[in-house]
């Protein structure tokens, strides 16, 4: 099944959406396997956000990110990688719908709660990046003749 890279941002934590965040990812049906609290080295967050090395928002974007505790996760399930990108929003808060977490929660591009890889070779290597193998959990939920076919 297809696996995405999630993480809470430090806005998110500060503002205590955590539960909220994951409730909705967790009651859509999608199966938490990896989860921790990473204080994000400047290292983690450059290599992460490598695409973007050039745009000028790239420093303060490297600065907010490692500016307090991110959640980081990895979901499961069949289409989760678009379909999270979906529950988050688009990019800018004010153009995200309304039902959407940057939708509910977010005003600012700058401080949008969420990071979602976008596709399957980037949810590859974030996953690598983030988590080690040891600490990826391989269960399925007993619900899952609920859920799929
Ligand atoms: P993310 O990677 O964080 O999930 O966000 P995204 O795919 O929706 O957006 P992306 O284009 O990858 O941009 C990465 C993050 O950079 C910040 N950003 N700031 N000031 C700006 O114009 C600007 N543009 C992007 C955002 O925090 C965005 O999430
Ligand atoms: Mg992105």
């Amino acid at each position: 099944m297809e696996r995405t890279f999630l993480a809470i941002k430090p806005d998110g934590v500060q503002r205590a959406l955590i539960g909220e965040i994951i409730s909705r990812l967790e009651s859509k049906g999608f199966t938490l396997v990896g989860l921790k609290l990473v204080k994000v080295s400047r290292e983690l967050a450059e290599k992460h956000y490598d695409v973007h090395k050039e745009r000028p928002f790239f420093p303060g974007l490297v600065d907010f990110i490692t500016s307090g505790p991110v959640v980081a996760m990895v979901w499961e399930g069949d289409g989760v990688i678009a379909s999270a990108r979906k529950i988050i929003g688009a990019t800018n808060p004010l153009n995200a719908e309304p039902g959407t977490i940057r939708g509910d929660f977010g005003v600012s591009v700058g401080r949008n709660l969420i990071h979602g890889s976008d596709a399957p070779e980037t949810a590859t290597r974030e996953i690598s990046l983030w988590f080690k193998d040891e600490e990826l959990v391989n269960w399925q939920p007993t619900i899952t003749p609920w859920l799929y076919e």
